[in-house]
């Protein structure tokens, strides 16, 4: 969200000052005035009762001035929106207020609304004919009190008139506004807890726009909104139904599951966990964690692909695909996911295609490829792209490796890396099926301090071959992106994704001029292909 530069008072005072009418929201703790908030409210109304409530508590000033404080700044810490503290009686005399408007300002609460009763006060609504109310003198120094004592001059003070609530009528009620306006309030808050708002609308009329007035039309509800509009009230106070609304559906849902002794008649009718990441901003946290962490403190994901039979070890795959071909009494599969844990990287994801029934290993989010048979590795690579996502090694359900390899990987910032084995002679020598590469250097001393690239994924006949890739690739958080927008791309072409192997993904990164990284390695990694390397893979 863009920050708003001007200060929450100034815009607080805008909204209450302005010709077009404002409407605040109740709200009494940081997630209400996030909804708020979202809602589209251009300010907050912290209401004494719904915080109470919410506290469990009494509007009585059962809550202390500063546990309210403290609920207050959560809300403003959680919006950008200004708030207006219902302040009660200003929490005891003129010295109480002073310093409870410093505290606000300090907390970023915009304004102060106090009323003229007595310490401690009670909620309108309860026996307000029977509540005292402050003397004019004694209510109206606190106002100059308050105003003095604000160090920004923006900050706001509405002055409460409780003279309809208790009972006395229209001329007090004016001769009340008149002297909180001389003290210096920057809006009076006239109250009624009639169903009607002719109260009210005798005020408006009588007052004639001396100073903004503010309403809270609990009781008169049914008013429609624009005849508060003609009678030119400046701003109108909803001011409690996000409290009550929750606590209607916490009762419903605890009734709920209380009698059904399970979840499921509420899971639907609940905010979904996603939705409360959301508000609570999980999305930033996890942006700012790319941008701040160091890599070791950034998780990496693994995502290994395993859909095909692994012909080649022949009868030992015909029950079972070759990554759960059993080497030394563990699974070839069982191997690389261990030695992925054994570097930290625990978000694992295996691609299943062939008897994927057979692949049962706990901790593993699975993908199925279920084309696999016509298919190659890139298509397997897509059923997995929701995985594609922050820093990612993928690599092959029967490649082992050792766990320094992984290491470096989850180290390296680079978008793009592979890892390249230079001894690529003797892969050649042995008639094994590997993926040749070309690179910007030779593996030498020079090419430790200097970033290598890869040049070529499918070199031709004139490449020099620099290493054999060892099916190892890692994607820093763009790179993932890259690559899921490629997968996208090659989606888009009928039957294209299904004949690519992750060579040519590879190449295709190259070709569109993104560098792949390449960090070299002579032997420590194993591509299972033959019976024989069953045999080695044992000493992994
Ligand atoms: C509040 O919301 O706490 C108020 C308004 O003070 S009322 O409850 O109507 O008094
Ligand atoms: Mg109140």
């Amino acid at each position: 969200m863009q920050k708003n530069t001007v200060r929450k008072t100034t815009r607080l005072k805008q909204l209450i000052q302005r010709p077009e009418m404002a409407f605040l929201m109740e709200a009494h703790n940081g997630l209400s005035a996030k909804v708020a908030e979202e809602a589209g409210f251009e300010g907050i109304w912290g209401s004494g009762l719904s915080i109470s409530a919410a506290l469990g508590v009494r509007d009585h000033n059962e809550a202390s001035w500063t546990q309210v404080l403290e609920v207050a700044e959560f809300m403003a810490d959680a919006t950008q929106v200004p708030i207006l503290l219902d302040g009660d009686t200003g929490y005891g005399d003129f010295n109480s207020l002073r310093r409870v408007i410093n505290k606000l300002e300090q907390r970023g609460v915009a304004g102060i609304c106090i009323e003229d009763k007595i310490f401690p006060k009670t909620n309108s609504f309860i026996r307000g004919a029977a509540q005292p109310l402050a003397s004019i003198e004694e209510f109206s120094g606190k106002i100059k009190a308050g105003k003095d004592a604000q160090r920004d001059d923006d900050f706001v003070l509405v002055a409460r008139v409780e003279a309809f609530i208790a009972g006395w009528g229209l001329e007090e009620a004016l001769k009340r506004a008149e002297a909180y306006r001389l003290a210096g309030a920057d809006a009076i808050l006239m109250h009624s807890a009639l169903r009607s708002p002719v109260e009210i609308l005798a005020f408006l009329k009588e007052w004639d726009n001396r100073l903004p007035v503010v309403i809270v039309p609990t009781k008169y509800y049914q008013t429609p909104t624009d005849v508060f509009r003609e009678a030119k009230v400046s701003t109108v106070i909803w001011a409690n139904h996000l409290m009550r609304s929750s606590l209607a559906a916490m009762q419903a849902t605890a009734k709920q599951i209380y009698s059904d002794i399970n979840l499921l008649n509420v899971e639907e009718r609940v905010a979904p966990l996603q939705e409360v990441f959301r508000i609570q901003g999980e999305g930033e946290l996890e942006e700012a964690e790319k941008r701040y962490l160091p890599k070791h403190g950034r998780s990496t994901r693994a995502i290994v692909l395993a859909a095909s039979q692994g012909v080649e070890l022949g009868e030992l795959t015909a029950d079972r695909p070759k990554a759960m071909v059993d080497i030394a009494g563990k699974p070839l599969l069982g191997r690389v996911l261990e030695a992925y844990r054994a570097v930290g990287v625990k978000d694992l994801a295996v691609v299943r295609g062939y008897k994927k029934d057979a692949i049962k290993l706990a901790n593993v989010k699975y993908f199925d490829n279920d084309a696999f048979a016509s298919t190659q590795e890139v298509a397997s690579l897509a059923v997995a792209a929701e995985a594609l996502e922050g820093d990612v090694i993928v690599s092959y359900g029967d490649v082992l490796f050792k766990k320094y390899i992984a290491q470096e990987l989850t180290e390296s910032d680079d978008d793009v890396v592979v890892v390249v084995d230079s001894n690529w002679q003797e892969s050649r020598n042995r008639g094994r099926n590997a993926d040749f590469v070309a690179c910007s250097e030779p593996h030498s001393r020079r090419s430790f301090f200097q970033p290598v690239t890869a040049k070529s994924f499918r070199p031709g006949a004139s490449d020099e071959i620099h290493g054999e890739w060892t099916g190892i690739v890692k994607f820093s958080p763009r790179g993932a992106k890259l690559v899921r927008e490629k997968l996208k791309a090659l989606g888009a072409e009928p039957g294209r994704l299904d004949t690519l192997k992750m060579p040519d993904l590879l190449q295709l990164l190259v070709q569109d001029g993104h560098a792949v990284r390449v960090i070299y390695t002579t032997g420590h990694w194993l591509d299972v292909d033959s019976v024989e390397d069953v045999l080695v893979g044992a000493q992994f």
